[in-house]
């Protein structure tokens, strides 16, 4: 287990997952949970991580920062998803080493498994074909940061271990319709149309390609274990082991949301990655499970959405 009077800093605590890391760390009783603002110290610059990682001397880092967004967010601003994700690893990355961090988790994503890989996804399949064009910079820069960290391992003998997360939803997630995920996006379209009295809400895509959706509270107490229990140089696969299609996440969101709504598909937007199911049994072997049904999830995530536009209408 690691050391919780020993100071740990979760990078990206703004974000879903960040956040949730802080949330998770807090009840765990970890005494000094370091964070910091992109005013306090840009990521993307190795002179200010620098600085800030010698100014604060984290024993632990969970590296929870990057550029990310949904399919439409990726295929259009691949530049911006390349460079800011490789940078925000190799910066952190290398601080951690020159430091002496005594265990960082890096934190990757189901995307970068190749396009049309066998289903469930191993560990073992990346790199094994050509990745899912909607994605392929973000991807990349996903693959670097789970290279370096072996590399790092190989190279110094540091403590770094990657976790490659499934699609993740919950609080503080980003319900800006043109960048977020499906899942947000679904959340905010059903809910806006309830309030107008709109017949029909517009689904992108044929709602065919399946995924697997994951509470990031769930990630978050899945990254403690790993802090905790696993210090191997393989990635490991976070995810639920299960997946439904978009039309099927479409119904749900609808009956909890809107259910008058009906449903239209809009097939002039992408469908991205046909299908993108974890294979989770290694992490299952170590002893770990999810424990939020999705439509539990879904509710829950509703209720914070509704919760957030009240707040925001004060
Ligand atoms: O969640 P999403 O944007 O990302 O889209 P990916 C998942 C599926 O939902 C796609 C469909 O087939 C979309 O076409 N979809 C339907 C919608 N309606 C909507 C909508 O209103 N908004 C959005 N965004 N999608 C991302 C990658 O892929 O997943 C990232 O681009 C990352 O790199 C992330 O890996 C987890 O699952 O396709």
């Amino acid at each position: 287990m690691i050391n919780r009077s020993q100071p740990v800093f979760v990078t990206g605590h703004r974000g879903m997952v960040g956040s949730a890391m802080v949330r998770r760390l807090k009840d765990a009783g970890f005494e000094q949970v370091l964070t910091a603002t992109r005013q306090e110290v840009d990521l993307r610059d190795q002179a200010a991580v620098d600085a800030w990682f010698d100014a604060h001397r984290p024993a632990y880092v969970i590296h929870a920062a990057g550029t990310v967004g949904g399919i439409h967010a990726n295929a259009t601003r691949p530049a911006e998803f390349l460079y800011d994700n490789l940078m925000i690893h190799a910066t952190v990355l290398h601080a951690a080493w020159r430091t002496r961090v005594a265990k960082l988790l890096y934190l990757g994503s189901s995307c970068i498994y190749p396009r049309d890989c066998p289903q469930p996804i191993r560990e073992e399949y990346l790199l094994t074909g050509p990745l899912e064009k909607t994605n392929e910079a973000y991807a990349i820069a996903k693959i670097a940061g789970l290279k370096s960290c072996e590399a790092y391992r190989r190279q110094h003998g540091c403590n770094f271990i990657s976790a490659m997360p499934t699609n993740l939803y919950g609080p503080n997630d980003n319900f800006d319709l043109t960048s977020s995920h499906v899942m947000p996006a679904l959340i905010r379209k059903f809910h806006d149309a309830a309030l107008s009295g709109a017949p029909q809400v517009t689904v992108w895509g044929t709602g065919r390609p399946r995924r697997e959706f994951m509470h990031v509270d769930d990630l978050a107490d899945a990254c403690l274990f790993l802090m905790d229990h696993y210090d191997e140089e393989r990635t490991i696969n976070v995810g639920v082991g299960e997946d439904v299609s978009i039309g099927e996440l479409a119904e749900l969101i609808r009956d909890i949301v809107y259910p008058q709504a009906e449903i239209v598909f809009d097939a002039s937007m992408p469908d991205g990655t046909p299908r993108k199911l974890l294979d989770v049994s290694r992490l299952h072997g170590l002893g770990w499970r999810h424990r939020i049904p999705l439509r539990a999830g879904v509710a829950s995530a509703y209720q914070w959405y509704c919760s957030r536009l009240a707040v925001a209408a004060t």
